[in-house]
């Protein structure tokens, strides 16, 4: 397969980034997996050992190449300005949940190009989408096929899209002839806003991040420490704030994929609310949407520690 044939039929089914990368063990990730694993780093979010992560056979044994994509979220909406108490969904969760919309999108991918194959009487490849479902590193791969770089903020960043785009990989079992991708190097340099902004001080020297401290895993995350509930801020789930800051996220292009458009009342709802949400409604608003995979309760109980937390500070 020629690489170029897969770029334009991705161009025609939305998808905003795509990259090709071998299969071999993704060990240029290693020690930076290995530093956070043994640092009490790991969420129980990623799948698996650092090791297993690297190894891209382990998940699809026929594999001879990988595709990485990227699709952007970034949009602007006007703020709801009122009397009501707040809180924010962070952009992950704005919209349809992005692991239906990249699995979606890579499949489309895959059957419109199988389709092609089957007209010249080629046979069907076989392959497999992973959308943050596997212990595959998503970044990682990304990186490989030269998509970003990553910040400081832990972020892969596209030096068109920002970090607000979604990374999706696609196993395959024919090869892809594709020019070795350019790693693209990394544009920081001495900046350190992210740092910074971080409420919690969350985001460490070397790429690390503590947790305990990232407002984006404490959302999610279903029992809580006192000093855990102190951290949570304004954010119902995951937080943004590093990304925010950061100069490659000022004046993006707004996403073309409509799935992931929302209002300012979706976005930052009030916290009444969600506080009395039914389970019916709870299906119905947030069944679909990413921060709808923990549950109602854990919905609930963020609702609960903003309005707290906001009290202790009034
Ligand atoms: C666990 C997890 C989390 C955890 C921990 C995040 C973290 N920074 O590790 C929590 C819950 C906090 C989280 C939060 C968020 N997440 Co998250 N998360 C994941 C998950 C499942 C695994 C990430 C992981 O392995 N972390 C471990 C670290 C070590 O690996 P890494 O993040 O990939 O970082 C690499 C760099 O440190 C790197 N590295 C650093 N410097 C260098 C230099 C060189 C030369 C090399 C080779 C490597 C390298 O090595 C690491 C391995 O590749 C992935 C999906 C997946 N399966 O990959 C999504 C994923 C990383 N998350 C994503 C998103 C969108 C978010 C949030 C923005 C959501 C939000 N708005 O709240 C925040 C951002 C927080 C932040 N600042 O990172 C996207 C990233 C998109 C992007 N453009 O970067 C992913 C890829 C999901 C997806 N498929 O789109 N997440
Ligand atoms: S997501 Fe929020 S809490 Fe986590 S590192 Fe970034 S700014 Fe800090
Ligand atoms: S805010 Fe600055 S240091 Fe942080 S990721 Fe962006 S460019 Fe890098």
């Amino acid at each position: 397969m020629i690489g170029d044939e897969f770029r334009k039929l991705a161009e025609q089914s939305g998808i905003d980034l795509i990259g090709f990368f071998s299969v071999e063990p993704l060990k240029e990730c290693l020690p930076y997996l290995i530093k956070r694993h043994q640092a009490g780093f790991s969420t129980g979010f990623e799948g698996g050992e650092p090791e297993q992560r690297i190894d891209y056979l382990r998940v699809f044994p026929s594999a001879k190449a990988g595709i990485a994509i990227g699709i952007s979220n970034y949009q602007v909406f006007e703020a709801v300005v009122d009397d009501r108490v707040r809180g924010q969904f962070a952009s992950v969760s704005w919209g349809e949940d992005y692991h239906r919309v990249l699995s979606r999108k890579m499949n489309e991918l895959m059957e419109a190009l199988n389709d092609e194959r089957q007209k010249s009487g080629a046979l069907p490849i076989q392959y497999q989408v992973f959308v943050d479902n596997s212990p595959l590193v998503d970044r990682g791969s990304a990186y490989r096929a030269g998509l970003g770089f990553f910040g400081k903020n832990n972020c892969l960043i596209n030096h068109q899209l920002g970090s607000f785009f979604f990374i999706g990989q696609i196993l395959v079992d024919c090869h892809i002839v594709f020019e070795q991708p350019q790693l693209v190097k990394n544009g920081c340099g001495n900046c350190q806003r992210c740092l910074d902004a971080c409420p919690n001080q969350a985001l460490g020297e070397g790429f690390s991040l503590d947790p305990s401290k990232c407002i984006s895993y404490l959302t999610q995350k279903k029992t809580l420490t006192s000093d855990e509930e102190d951290r949570i801020s304004t954010y119902l789930y995951g937080c943004d704030i590093c990304q925010n800051v950061c100069p490659y996220n000022q004046q993006l292009k707004q996403t073309r994929e409509e799935a992931f458009l929302v209002d300012g009342d979706t976005a930052s709802p009030s916290l009444e609310g969600i506080l009395t949400l039914t389970n019916k409604v709870f299906k119905s608003c947030y069944g679909k949407t990413a921060s709808g995979w923990r549950g109602k309760k854990i919905l609930v109980r963020n609702a609960q520690l903003i309005w707290k937390n906001k009290k202790r500070h009034d």
